[in-house]
């Protein structure tokens, strides 16, 4: 699928904006309007715009509806209907009929619409639900009956349509898929086009241009595009090459054309080091979220620009995105900005017995005899890799979040799935699990599947609470048991933090402190730099963020290192000190 842009062959209408909205209390006729609407902005969360605080916390089904005016030119065209992505399931009914379903809250989906549109005015509506369970990535309890909800994750379960809702329309003949595979000696690259297209054509064009617009090189069909001299996409450097491919008819008119970005850099992971382009990378940064006042879940561009102005002003080049793929355009806005991707499915929760909320697991009960969620997995997984596959910025894929890797049945559900991903990726970059603290070295069942080990630790917040002594000797002992296990694969920190209040100041450093926050990290880093084989921190988490009533939550989430409204901790500091100095220091450890 491509991500839609206007081109010389296309048209692009964007239906953002206010739409009709309400919660389903009886059997909506799709071809009837709502009955008692009340207005939300899309792209957008609805319970983070709406008062009704039952609502905003209700499981079950919501309608959203629009119009939109059709000229009967345009219906000479071929016309599609995407979303950016609809949280968690969506029904997309035209002027009354059903013309597509998609299941998964983060990734994009697109139907074509010529059989059900007219000339004049368009109906168009969208039945959401928000019900996750057993089957569903992110992953809950649900009782159908009673209406019970339990999540086995720490956010918000922010619903709605959260990206941008476009249509566009194409020639007959139009391009399905555009991925860019090369192969490069960091010198010398060739790059060859993946296209799909749809419809009669004779030949396609390609042509390379630099970051300046001006062609590079130019090719038809199979012949070669060399980049002789590569100027390749580092971190903190995000050069970017565009492809254009013309699809032509046997006449020289053109069918079709669009443009894709592209960067060229290799990874590659040895026992000690993660490599870009051959060079040491030590990933410096968060776990984050896509979260904020008002917006809720919802594409909020000026935040992404501030949040990657934040991260490089600290000297982070990197971050996760935990606990799902964010938008595209964040994802685009990274490749441009030389943020480097850890790209993480939803497969957030998939331990059962194990949530902040406190799930009573029933006896004999196992994860994996009770979770059904492979397809939705191997779906979430597929989607996610044909949107992201091409973005440098991407270095890993994360497929699970704190997962039940220890108990039996889970090393016969992971195979598969990182078979599957690894088949998808012509990069082949490496892959990951974020592991849970109970997935220890020595109960692990799944590690031998993966390229480098990301671990989530709380010494000194879940576990020997606001004792940093105890707390450093547990977490350097575990360390050294993770390497006695696998000595082959690097380890990295991609979760460690403490909820801290804003403005809490106190002269013995206790917990929910600002200086309990910075004390704890400092304890991290001197134990980091210990080992030559951790390749990267990533701390819990780049802000504050909003999760479900609870009672270790205190209007969210607190373990921040900004406020939601990025007001700065006193940990800032920290961070500013280590990360903008001895950066190499950190890469080349390995004497
Ligand atoms: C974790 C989870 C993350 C939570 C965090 C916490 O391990 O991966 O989603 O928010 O802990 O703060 O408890």
């Amino acid at each position: 699928m491509l991500y839609p842009k206007m081109t010389a062959t296309r048209t692009l209408t964007t239906l953002d904006g206010m739409w009709q909205f309400q919660p389903e209390k009886h059997v909506q006729d799709p071809a009837e309007p709502l009955d008692n609407p009340t207005w939300v902005a899309v792209p957008g969360s609805f319970n983070s715009q709406l008062l009704d605080e039952e609502l905003n916390n209700s499981v079950g089904y919501f309608w959203y509806a629009t119009t939109f005016q059709m000229p009967l030119e345009q219906l000479k065209r071929k016309n599609f209907l995407r979303f950016g992505s609809v949280s968690h399931q969506a029904e997309v009914y035209l002027n009354g009929r059903l013309v597509m379903k998609h299941v998964g809250g983060f990734t994009p989906f697109e139907a074509n619409i010529d059989k059900y549109l007219k000339e004049g005015t368009n109906d168009l509506k969208v039945r959401v639900c928000n019900i996750l369970d057993d089957t569903t990535l992110p992953s809950a309890k649900y009782d159908r009956e009673s209406g019970k909800i339990t999540y086995r994750f720490d956010f918000f379960n922010f619903t709605g349509i959260h990206r941008p809702v476009r249509l566009y329309s194409t020639n007959e003949t139009y391009l399905t898929s555009v991925h860019v595979n090369y192969q490069t000696d960091l010198k010398q690259t060739v790059v060859t086009p993946q296209v799909k297209i749809n419809g009669a054509y004779d030949h396609c064009e390609y042509a390379i241009l630099d970051q300046n617009g001006k062609t590079v090189v130019k090719a038809k069909d199979d012949e070669k595009l060399l980049i002789s001299d590569t100027h390749l996409w580092q971190p903190n450097h995000g050069y970017l090459y565009q492809l254009v491919v013309d699809v032509m008819d046997e006449e020289g008119k053109l069918l079709d054309t669009y443009t894709k970005e592209f960067g060229v850099r290799t990874v590659k992971v040895t026992n000690n080091q993660f490599l870009i382009n051959d060079k040491p990378f030590y990933f410096q940064g968060f776990g984050k979220h896509e979260d904020f006042f008002a917006s809720g879940k919802g594409l909020n561009m000026p935040l992404i620009t501030l949040d990657h102005q934040i991260l490089k002003s600290l000297g982070a080049n990197s971050y996760r995105t935990s606990h799902y793929p964010y938008s595209e355009e964040q994802m685009q806005q990274a490749d441009r900005d030389g943020i480097v991707i850890i790209d993480e499915v939803p497969a957030v929760g998939l331990f059962v017995g194990f949530n902040v909320n406190v799930e009573i697991p029933q006896k004999g009960q196992t994860t994996w005899n009770t979770l059904k969620t492979a397809a939705n997995h191997e779906l979430a997984i597929k989607e996610m890799m044909e949107r992201d596959v091409d973005h440098p910025a991407v270095v890993m894929w994360s497929l699970a979040n704190e997962t039940a890797g220890h108990e039996d049945g889970a090393h016969d559900y992971y195979a598969p799935l990182v078979q599957l991903a690894r088949s998808l990726d012509p990069q082949h970059r490496p892959m990951t699990w974020i592991d849970i603290v109970m997935d220890s070295a020595e109960k692990d069942q799944i590690g031998d599947l993966f390229d480098v080990i990301c671990l989530n630790r709380y010494y000194g917040w879940y576990v020997a609470h606001g004792d940093l002594t105890t707390a450093g000797k547990m977490l350097t002992a575990e360390i050294k048991k993770w390497r006695e296990r696998y000595p082959e694969k690097p380890i990295m920190f991609t979760e460690f933090g403490a909820d801290t209040v804003p403005g809490m100041h106190t002269i013995n450093h206790s917990p929910y402190s600002e200086e309990y926050q910075t004390d704890f990290y400092q304890m991290y880093f001197e134990v980091f730099d210990q080992f030559d084989y951790i390749v990267g921190e990533q701390l819990w988490a780049f802000a504050d963020f909003q999760t479900s009533n609870s009672m270790i939550r205190v209007d969210g989430n607190l373990k921040g290192v900004f406020t939601r409204d990025r007001r700065p901790k006193q940990v800032v500091g920290l961070l500013k000190q280590r990360w903008l100095h001895n950066y190499d220091d950190r890469c080349h450890k390995v004497k």
